[in-house]
């Protein structure tokens, strides 16, 4: 089995890098944008699965309306007619920032909500639905941004939380048992922050990071120890007299090299980037349209390397920008200075990332990518952690695996021990296994990209 496995690997290799030469660069093109919900309006939106079907969806607020769009079987979002409404009970002015993850370690992706004085965490349950919210308090007032992600690199997810003019940072840390402990630290009294959990160079673990968006404040790089102690700060810093809009960490250039993208400006505006380096100041910067502002980093051709899309507030436009390019799109005047006015996911399963962004009046506009795929040898790319769809997790006594023809799995026990291991025999693969409900580790290896996933057995 490990002979052939690796017979079918090398030649998928091959005629992956022959693809990759013999395809040129090519342009990112999207259908006609779609007002999904054409009244009602969007003031935050993100997207991952929120029922465990293995099928990315669309969460929206508007108001105190939290609302789910599902992807149904037939490729498509169904529409605001059977999307699910949850009441989100919080002070005005009402939620400020949104974001998605496990953060009870059961496998079901929740919904964390920031507003006021606290986060309120939807969890979602057995039936692919939300229990009713659970606040968390912050200890402090008017939180700006959240984001969820390992910070420090134990294998839980936590949520980060930046307060505004405050001048602490907070990270609510997860654990085994689902329980959430907060840790406060020192941070640059500001606000308009956006937040992200990533890993940046070829760091193989996360960092957090706090962009202040006035004030002509820094943004903070956090490294966090395993323990929650800090190990490193670093203040990354924009040219006088301007104040960041928007930052996101992407590898356009180098695939695994995330280098760091930030814009500034508005009528005069550019996109700062720290190539070279990634010390306090920027090496190199390129002209953009006006008023750039929240930015996102995802693979939207295909080719294994991120982009960098970019909202400009109050105009019809978003930009991406490539290695070698930049190019401009048209899209409804997404909302100005929200974190959460742009999100990015596979909404009707496809392999190719779409685009959403929210309008307060005018609802959600979506982009539906149709750039052919660059990466032809390699099969479609799937748009889920390390491109590999694995559901439904938990799993009882059938799982799915999604991934290139050839991709060897193993299933690993928490001591260790490989329990089953297999290859795909096709893109689309339903293993029956028998093992003890549990934790456990499925390793991917997809040509020589190896990927883990935590998995529930129930
Ligand atoms: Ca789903
Ligand atoms: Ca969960
Ligand atoms: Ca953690
Ligand atoms: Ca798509």
């Amino acid at each position: 089995m490990k002979t052939i496995s690796k017979t079918i690997l090398r030649i998928l290799l091959l005629v992956g890098l022959f693809g990759s030469r013999a395809v040129m660069a090519q342009s990112i093109s999207f259908e006609t944008p779609v007002n999904i919900i054409g009244s009602g309006g969007s003031d935050l939106v993100a997207c991952d699965d929120i029922n465990n079907d293995g099928l990315q969806d669309i969460v929206a607020i508007n108001g105190y309306s939290l609302k789910v769009y599902l992807q149904t079987n037939n490729k498509s979002i169904s529409l605001s007619l059977s999307s699910i409404s949850y009441y989100i009970s919080c002070p005005y002015p009402g939620p400020r920032s949104i974001d998605i993850g496990d953060l009870n370690n059961d496998g079901r992706n929740d919904i964390v909500v920031g507003f006021s004085d606290s986060i309120a965490i939807f969890y979602q349950n057995s039936k692919g639905t939300l229990n009713a919210q659970i606040n968390y308090a912050t200890g402090g007032n008017d939180v700006d941004a959240v984001k969820c992600g390992d910070a420090n690199n134990d294998g839980f997810n936590d949520v980060a939380v930046s307060l505004w003019n405050s001048t602490i940072i907070s990270i609510f840390y997860g654990s085994s048992s689902g329980l959430l402990t907060k840790i406060d630290y020192p941070s640059v009294q500001q606000g308009y922050d956006h937040l992200d959990i990533c890993k940046i160079g070829t760091d193989t673990i996360n960092s957090v990071f706090k962009m202040c968006g006035q004030g002509y404040g820094p943004l903070i790089q956090y490294k966090i120890k395993t323990n929650k102690t800090i190990d490193t700060t670093i203040y990354r810093t924009h040219p006088p007299g301007w104040n960041f809009n928007g930052f996101c960490i992407s590898d356009i250039y180098e695939k695994g090299n995330g280098k760091v993208f930030a814009s500034y400006g508005g009528n005069n505006p550019a996109c700062a980037i720290w190539r070279n380096n990634l010390s306090a100041d920027a090496d190199t910067s390129i002209s953009i349209y006006q008023c750039p502002g929240t930015m996102r980093s995802a693979d939207l051709n295909g080719d294994g390397k991120d982009e960098v899309v970019v909202i400009h507030g109050g105009w019809n436009n978003l930009s991406i920008i490539s290695s070698d390019s930049t190019q401009n799109y048209f899209v409804w005047s997404p909302n100005n200075a929200s974190v959460n006015s742009i999100t990015t996911g596979d909404i009707n399963n496809d392999g190719l990332i779409d685009i959403i962004t929210a309008n307060t009046y005018r609802g959600l506009t979506v982009l539906i990518n149709n750039t052919k795929h660059q990466n032809t040898g390699m099969s479609k790319y799937l748009n889920t952690k390390d491109n590999i769809k694995i559901y439904p997790n938990p799993f009882t006594d059938k799982i799915n695996i999604e991934s290139v023809i050839g991709s060897s799995f193993v299933f690993i026990d928490i001591n260790g021990k490989i329990i089953y291991e297999g290859y795909t025999k096709s893109q689309h693969e339903e293993i029956n296994i028998d093992m003890p409900p549990g934790i456990y580790v499925l390793q991917i290896t997809n040509g020589e990209k190896i990927s883990h996933q935590k998995i529930v057995r129930e």
